[in-house]
Parts: structure tokens; C-alpha cells; sequence
């Protein structure tokens, strides 16, 4: 029997990247869009005629009871969220409601339509905030620094009750950065490779940065949308800490971005105030060992791996070799 999955936030880079795998994986794929007045298809549009589309939005409590009513799928994965952290503490009421109580919407849905369906809470990193212990597991307790941790602290939680309450099949990834050249321009990352692109060839002279000190645990998003599926084929539901286990500074990701085209970052960075947090995340690392053991998951990419992609494809894209990152 061929399986079928719904996704929220199929539009987004981890959306593009897990529906890629369960269609090489013989999934039917359904993916969640809302509605809005241009089409915001760039990171699935060479998956059009594999996917079905269907609108609903996670503030509509209402369009994911009937989304699920009508497509019947059998593992539901929740993506869709405002994910990015600065622009949560400007709208921390949106984060909360989309990121936070969207995640009760969607558990709700399936407890009233089919306790059946599996479920995968997209969690984060960003819960452990001002760290307690080095490396982060899933017994570390969490301190969220910014209304997106706090709400995505709000989901985890929602989806481990959920579970406990009602018994459903509900398990919780919490994932550390992840990044890939399908990121949005937003993010340090694809902020740097992105930059460097263009001031190699010669359309931007400098890129201004906030917090150059901050330390993050990077990984490849197509290694980690394995784990979100492994964690739904496992006998019994649990939570999961996925990660690559090493960190690196913002600074130490522009030395290999703009070293690998042959360009010095001091050069070019300059340290802008206006992207400085009002509370920081200093230092994430995260503990896989469990997803190692009990989902035999591990990461293919390493970080110099990962980010002379993001720069190559950066390039390719700028230099007109490539229409679209796909
Ligand atoms: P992303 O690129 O920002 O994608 C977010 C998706 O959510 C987009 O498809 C967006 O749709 C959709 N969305 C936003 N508000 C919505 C709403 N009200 N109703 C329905 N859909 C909505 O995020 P990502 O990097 O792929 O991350 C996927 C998930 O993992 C998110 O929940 C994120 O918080 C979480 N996470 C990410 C990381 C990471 O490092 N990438 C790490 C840990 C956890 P539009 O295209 O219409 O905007
Ligand atoms: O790339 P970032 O914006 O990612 P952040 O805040 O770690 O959040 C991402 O990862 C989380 C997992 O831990 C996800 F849950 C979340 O959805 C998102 O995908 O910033 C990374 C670091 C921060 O410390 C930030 O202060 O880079 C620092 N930074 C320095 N200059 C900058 C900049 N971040 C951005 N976005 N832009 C800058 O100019």
C-alpha cells in the first residue's frame, strides 16, 4: 500500500527537501500551502507534477480538519512555521500563534479526525537558548532567549502531551541548524554564501553582519529530513535530538565561505549593529547519540562540505548557470 503524507511548509527548505525524500521513498505527497498573493513555489517547482498543493494555513483550525478529512494521509509532518528569530521578537504574538499554538491546531485536527496518523513537531535547537549543559541531549532542560524558542518550547511540549493524553503516535525532532543553498537569504548562512557570490563577481563590495562570536551546530537539511522520517517508522513514538556534534563561529563560516573563492572575509565584513539580538544564543552543540543508536541516523555532510556548496551554488546561481535552486 503506497503511503501518503501530508506536509506543512512544504515551501520551505526542509518542505522541499523531506518531499523530495518521500517521493524517491514511493510516498504520495501532499503539501500544505497558504494562501498569498504571489507564488512562493521557487524551492518545490521542479516537484510540481509529483505533489499535490492544497491550501490551508496553521492559524485555520478549521482548513486542517478538513485538509485531513479529505487526503487521509498517514504520517503528518508540521514544518510550517514563522522561523525566523529576529523577526520573532518584532512580531512575538504571530510567532506564538503560528509557531506555538499552530502546533495544538494540527494535534487537535488529528485527534478529532484520525488518532491514527503519525506526527513530526519540527523542534529546535533554539529551545536550550542560554545553555545549561555542553553538548545539548534530549534530558537537557531547556532556556529559550527569543519568542520563536519560547513558542517552539510551547510545541514540543504540546506534541509530548498530546502523546501522553491521547496516545498518539506524536514525536518531536529537535534539530539543530540545518542549511542547504535552498536557505532563505535571511539566514547567516545563506547571508554569507549568498554575499560572497556577489562580491566575487563583482555586484556587492562589503557584508554587513551582527554577532560574528555566536557558535552553531550546521548540518546539511538533506541529511536531516532522514531523521524526521526514521523517527515516524519506529515502533513506538519518542523525541530526538539530531545534530552533527561540532560547533563553529559565524567568523569561522566566512573564513571557509570567502576562502574558498580565494578572497580574505576581514576584507569585506562589516560588524552592523542592526543585526545584533536582544537576547543571543551563544553556543549550541548538540548530543546525537541517541538518534545514532535507536535510528541509526548520521550526517553525510560536514561543515566544510556544507558550506563550499552553499558558496558553489550561490555562485552558479548568480552567474546565470542556474535558474532556480532546485
Ligand atoms: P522555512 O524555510 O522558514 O519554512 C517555513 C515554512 O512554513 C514555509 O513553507 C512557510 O510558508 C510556512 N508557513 C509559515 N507560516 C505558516 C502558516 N501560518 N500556515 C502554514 N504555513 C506557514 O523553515 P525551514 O528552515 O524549512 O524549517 C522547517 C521547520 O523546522 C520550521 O518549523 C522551523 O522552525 C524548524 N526548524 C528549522 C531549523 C533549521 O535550522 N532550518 C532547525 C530547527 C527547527 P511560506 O512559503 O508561505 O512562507
Ligand atoms: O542563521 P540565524 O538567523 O539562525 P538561528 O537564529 O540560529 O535560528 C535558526 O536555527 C534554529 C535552530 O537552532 C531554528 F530553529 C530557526 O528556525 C533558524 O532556522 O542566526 C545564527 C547566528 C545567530 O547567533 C545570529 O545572531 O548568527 C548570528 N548572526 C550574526 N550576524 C546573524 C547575523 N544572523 C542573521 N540572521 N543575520 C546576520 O546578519
Amino acid at each position: 500500500m503506497t503511503k501518503r503524507a501530508l506536509i506543512t511548509g512544504i515551501t520551505g527548505q526542509d518542505g522541499s527537501y523531506l518531499a523530495e525524500f518521500l517521493l524517491d521513498a514511493g510516498y504520495e505527497v501532499i503539501g500544505m500551502v497558504r494562501r498569498s498573493s504571489t507564488v512562493t513555489f521557487e524551492r518545490i517547482a521542479h516537484l510540481q507534477d509529483r505533489i499535490a498543493t492544497v491550501h490551508g494555513d496553521l492559524l485555520d483550525q478549521a482548513s486542517l480538519i478538513e485538509l485531513l478529512r479529505t487526503y487521509e494521509p498517514d504520517e503528518v509532518y508540521n514544518l510550517a512555521a514563522q522561523s525566523f528569530v529576529q523577526t520573532s521578537f518584532g512580531q512575538p504574538v504571530l510567532t506564538g500563534d503560528v509557531t506555538a499554538l499552530g502546533v495544538t491546531r494540527i494535534l487537535d485536527a488529528i485527534r478529532i479526525v484520525n488518532p491514527a496518523i503519525r506526527f513530526y513537531q519540527a523542534s529546535s535547537s533554539e529551545m536550550f537558548g542560554k545553555v545549561v549543559e555542553v553538548p545539548q541531549s534530549e534530558t537537557t532542560p531547556f532556556y529559550p532567549r527569543s519568542p520563536y524558542g519560547v513558542a517552539k518550547v510551547y510545541g514540543h511540549w504540546i506534541t509530548v502531551n498530546y502523546r501522553e493524553s491521547y496516545d498518539l503516535f506524536a514525536c518531536s525532532g529537535i534539530l539543530f541548524n540545518h542549511e542547504s543553498p535552498r536557505r532563505g537569504l535571511e539566514f547567516v548562512t545563506r547571508k554569507i554564501s549568498n554575499a560572497v557570490a556577489k562580491i566575487k563577481l563583482g555586484r556587492a563590495e562589503e557584508l554587513r553582519l551582527g554577532n560574528l562570536d555566536a557558535k552553531r551546530d550546521w548540518g546539511f537539511a538533506g541529511d536531516y529530513v532522514r531523521a524526521m522520517w526514521k523517527m515516524l517508522q519506529q515502533d513506538s513514538p519518542d523525541d530526538y535530538v539530531v545534530s552533527t556534534g561540532e560547533t563553529h563561529s559565524v567568523r569561522e563560516f566566512c573564513e571557509v565561505a570567502f576562502g574558498h573563492v580565494g578572497l580574505d572575509w576581514e576584507q569585506y565584513v562589516v560588524v552592523d549593529e542592526a543585526f545584533f539580538r536582544p537576547a543571543e544564543v551563544d553556543l549550541l552543540v548538540g548530543d546525537s547519540s541517541k538518534a545514532l543508536t535507536e535510528l541509526d541516523w548520521s550526517p553525510e555532510v560536514d561543515f566544510e562540505q556544507l558550506v563550499t556548496m552553499m558558496v558553489d551554488a550561490d555562485m552558479d546561481l548568480l552567474s546565470g548557470r542556474l535558474d532556480a535552486i532546485g
